[in-house]
């Protein structure tokens, strides 16, 4: 008889997820957080070059637009730490503009190393900034860096890119509660927010018709094939975007093209799913402008100001620790 070798290196969180996530009564699931391998976090670098996907430029103008408007209202000496620092390009703008006015401390916080080390090439050569990677989840490395921090030093906490959005309602006000427990009063914290927009633009953003974003969700499939074994057939399951109109989100899908059962070995796993069934992979939810101040105002904040691109609705807000 045939003998399998399984992976025995594979991440047991990852393990689990899939478990619970593929045997959940009803609609099945997969965290978001599992798009962003090597490859998913490529492909999301592509997306976010795309014509129809606007939200990175918006929130990259944004912040060349207004970076001395928003440092103007800080009160220094601050340090800057930054959740998800990705390659670090946007926040050039901002680091420049602090720099002008005071030495600072810049610390990225990413679980990805190479993230980090991007990060620090990118931003490196600016004077007066000295960068502190942590290599931690984000809340992990925040209540560090605030642990850090001199005595009336105020710190200043990036969330970009709207990744808030990716947090599923109510779990993005628990994010920011919980942000707003490792700050002091008067600590800020500049959230960026993608804002709702016409229901075609916006499945045009997450079903490109060069087919990229459809990689990056099916490489969820890819990723789960290479990792534990599995044998997805992802000529047989295709990518969907739709706006779910109750709750204000988009959300991925990745639809199973007829009935099958798919074997995922190292999760000791075997799944069968109907034609046309969907795994719901990712929301991304499209403020309003009151409701950014509500769940601002619920975790603990005040919106001080708000910067708004016309091009591409998006906001940047500074909040404030009450
Ligand atoms: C990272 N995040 C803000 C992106 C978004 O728009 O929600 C992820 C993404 N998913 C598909 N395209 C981009």
């Amino acid at each position: 008889m045939a003998t399998q070798t399984l992976t025995t290196s594979a991440n047991p969180e990852l393990i689990a997820d899939v478990r619970l996530g593929l045997t959940m009564p009803g609609q099945k699931e997969l965290p978001s957080k599992y798009l962003y391998d090597d490859v998913g976090s490529k492909l999301f670098e592509v997306i976010s070059v795309l014509p129809e996907y606007g939200l990175t430029r918006a929130d990259e103008r944004l912040l060349q637009q207004h970076s001395e408007d928003i440092v103007g209202r800080l009160t220094p000496p601050t340090t800057v730490a930054e959740l998800g620092s990705g390659s670090g390009k946007k926040t050039r703008w901002l680091l420049e503009a602090l720099s002008r006015h005071q030495n600072i401390s810049y610390c990225p916080i990413e679980i990805s190393r190479t993230a980090l080390n991007m990060c620090k090439r990118e931003l490196g050569d600016i004077e007066a900034v000295r960068i502190l990677g942590f290599e931690r989840e984000y809340l992990d490395g925040l209540m560090e860096v605030a642990a850090r921090r001199r005595d009336g030093e105020q710190l200043l906490v990036l969330f970009l890119g709207s990744t808030i959005g990716n947090f599923e309602h109510p779990a993005d006000v628990k994010f920011l509660r919980q942000i707003r427990e490792a700050l002091v009063a008067g600590d800020a914290l500049l959230l960026g927010t993608d804002l709702e927009k016409p229901i075609r633009q916006l499945i045009d953003a997450y079903d490109d018709p060069l087919g990229v974003t459809a990689a990056f969700n099916l490489n969820l499939l890819a990723r789960i094939n290479r990792e534990l074994d599995a044998d997805f057939n992802l000529e047989q399951f295709e990518h969907v975007a739709r706006f779910n109109q109750d709750v204000g989100s988009v959300e991925m899908h990745i639809r199973s093209r007829k009935k099958q059962t798919v074997t995922i070995p190292a999760a000791d796993l075997s799944v069968t799913f109907a034609e046309a069934e969907t795994i719901w992979t990712e929301s991304s939810h499209k403020y309003s402008l009151p409701e950014i101040s509500r769940i601002a105002g619920n975790a603990g904040f005040r919106c001080d100001a708000q910067w708004i691109d016309e091009e591409w609705p998006f906001a940047e807000n500074l909040l404030i620790a009450e």
